[in-house]
């Protein structure tokens, strides 16, 4: 596939042969523009940004970094290249040729998954926005810069499936994605985690492992999609969106290192004398940590969905490495074993129809790598705190506390602490303080967000990385203010 680096939407799906499709998008593009000028970065647009660019698709060399402004990014097209003789992994039409074109009987769905996919990209960018002013450190800030054009690339990524396979309403829905935004409750964003603020670093950093960790299941199952277009650009997304988690995890990480620091520094171990030293104490990061798991947990939808089963059994949205770790394809017989609360408060063992239960499979993957990141944070704990460590480890909530959507969802009036116990209504407001943050911890967080942009500092509350981007120094100038 060859690359067309030097159009004005850099491509490698030989735009220039489809005058039709390049010209509509690049009618999107100003509008694109205008949107990011709105809504991306607030205060840092004139200023040159040590980015990465995807310039081709190879797993060598893919990769571009240079210093840029942000609205000069060059966002691009990328898909991975066809594999010749593809066929469809998984459902219904296990074994046909997979689809280079939109089945009709499945328009209506595929557009609906590529909208909601399409539509979190955007919302990130929005959440996001006001961060860069309180960075703890230029490298921090340049990795936010760098998560928020992929995330913007990734719309485009969504944007191109759109208009080249939808016609007209693939068009409009394409002017629908710059519309809506994040948190506005007149044209939200589709998703409730895409709406819920990101006040302060510690959020982002929750943010990019929790919910960019669900991106990653999200892309996975749609790279296995009979749809060819949507596999292919899911594929290439996937190796943007490694960066991201990596951004979260080892964020989480250094602001844990950071705590226990202080804790052995002092020799004190509760909350009143790692604030005092201007830290963030491991509860307030266990609240943190409870309400951004449970926030991304609703990404994967109900325990219980014909819309999963429907998506599998078209062949539209298959399972985490649907080819590797399955031997059964199509799925039609077997089931889940799900625990669903009673209205008399027991949990009940209920046998779910196993493409019924797609969501729920998925969701399995993601806590069990959710977990893997959680027991690396907690022998930070030990490597810096020693037997200290005993008590102060971190823990993944339960998938049933803190839940909107779904058989555990709140709103059907079952409520659960961390541990999974059911609880009252009355005990969950009386206890809710204890598990997830509190107007303090946001107020104490949000007075620790001070920016630091000079090259090589940090601020106080979170550990300097372990090296820095691209084989530059950590004391590199990430990010090149340019003072109005
Ligand atoms: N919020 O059948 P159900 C990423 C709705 S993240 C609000 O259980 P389904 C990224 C649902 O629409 C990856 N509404 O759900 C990360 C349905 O509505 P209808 C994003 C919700 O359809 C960080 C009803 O409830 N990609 O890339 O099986 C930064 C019943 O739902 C929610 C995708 O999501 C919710 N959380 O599953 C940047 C992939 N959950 O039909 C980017 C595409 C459910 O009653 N999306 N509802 O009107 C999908 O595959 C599915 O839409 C979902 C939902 C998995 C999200
Ligand atoms: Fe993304
Ligand atoms: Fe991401």
């Amino acid at each position: 596939m060859s690359v067309e680096l030097f159009e004005k939407i850099p491509n490698n799906v030989n735009l220039s042969s489809d005058k039709r499709l390049q010209r509509a998008l690049e009618q999107w593009l100003p509008n694109y523009i205008a949107w990011w000028k709105e809504m991306g970065p607030e205060g840092f647009q004139a200023d040159q940004v040590y980015l990465r660019t995807a310039i081709s698709v190879e797993a060598n060399g893919w990769a571009h970094f240079d210093y840029v402004r942000m609205p000069e990014y060059r966002w691009g097209i990328f898909l991975e290249p066809p594999e010749p003789g593809r066929i469809i992994g998984f459902g219904d039409h296990y074994g046909d040729p997979a689809w280079q074109e939109v089945p009709g009987e499945y328009r209506q769905q595929l557009r609906r998954i590529i909208v909601t996919q399409g539509d979190t990209e955007p919302a990130s960018v929005e959440q996001q926005r006001l961060l860069g002013q309180s960075a703890p450190s230029l490298y921090d800030m340049r990795n936010l810069f760098q998560v928020n054009v992929e995330e913007g690339r990734h719309l485009w990524a969504m944007v191109y499936l759109l208009h080249s396979y939808f016609g007209k309403d693939g068009r409009e829905e394409a002017e629908a994605m710059l519309e809506r935004r994040s948190g506005n409750p007149d044209k939200p964003r589709i998703l409730g985690a895409f709406n819920e603020p990101i006040k302060s670093w510690l959020d982002f950093y929750m943010f990019t492992m929790f919910t960019d960790r669900d991106g990653k299941f999200q892309l996975c199952a749609l790279s296995e999609s009979g749809f060819d277009p949507l596999s292919r650009t899911c594929k290439f997304m996937l190796t943007e969106e490694a960066h991201h988690m990596f951004v979260g995890e080892t964020g989480v990480d250094r602001v844990v290192q950071r705590t226990a620091e202080l804790m052995r520094e002092s020799g004190k171990d509760d909350p009143e004398s790692v604030m005092k030293q201007g830290g963030i104490p491991l509860d307030m990061i266990q609240r943190h940590l409870n309400l951004w798991f449970s926030l991304s947990e609703d990404l994967f939808g109900g325990e219980v969905s014909s819309n999963a089963a429907e998506f599998f059994a078209a062949g539209l949205k298959g399972r985490y490495k649907e080819q590797d770790h399955y031997e059964d394809h199509v799925a039609l017989t077997g089931t889940y074993e799900l625990l669903v609360p009673h209205a008399d408060g027991h949990l009940e063992t209920q046998q779910v129809p196993l493409r019924n239960a797609m969501n729920e499979v998925l969701r399995d993957g993601y806590v069990a790598d959710c977990q893997r990141a959680v027991d690396k944070w907690n022998r930070t704990l030990d490597r810096v705190l020693g037997p200290r460590a005993e008590g102060h480890k971190l823990r993944l909530p339960s998938r049933r506390f803190h839940r909107h959507i779904g058989v555990y969802g709140m709103e059907s009036g079952s409520f659960f602490d961390p541990d999974g116990h059911l609880l009252s209504s009355a005990d969950w407001t009386r206890r809710r303080d204890h598990f997830l943050p509190t107007e303090r911890d946001r107020l104490y967080v949000q007075a620790l967000m001070k920016p630091v942009t000079e090259p090589g500092k940090i601020a106080g509350w979170v550990a300097p990385p372990a090296r820095g981007i691209n084989g530059q120094p950590f004391e590199f100038e990430y990010v090149k203010h340019i003072v109005a």
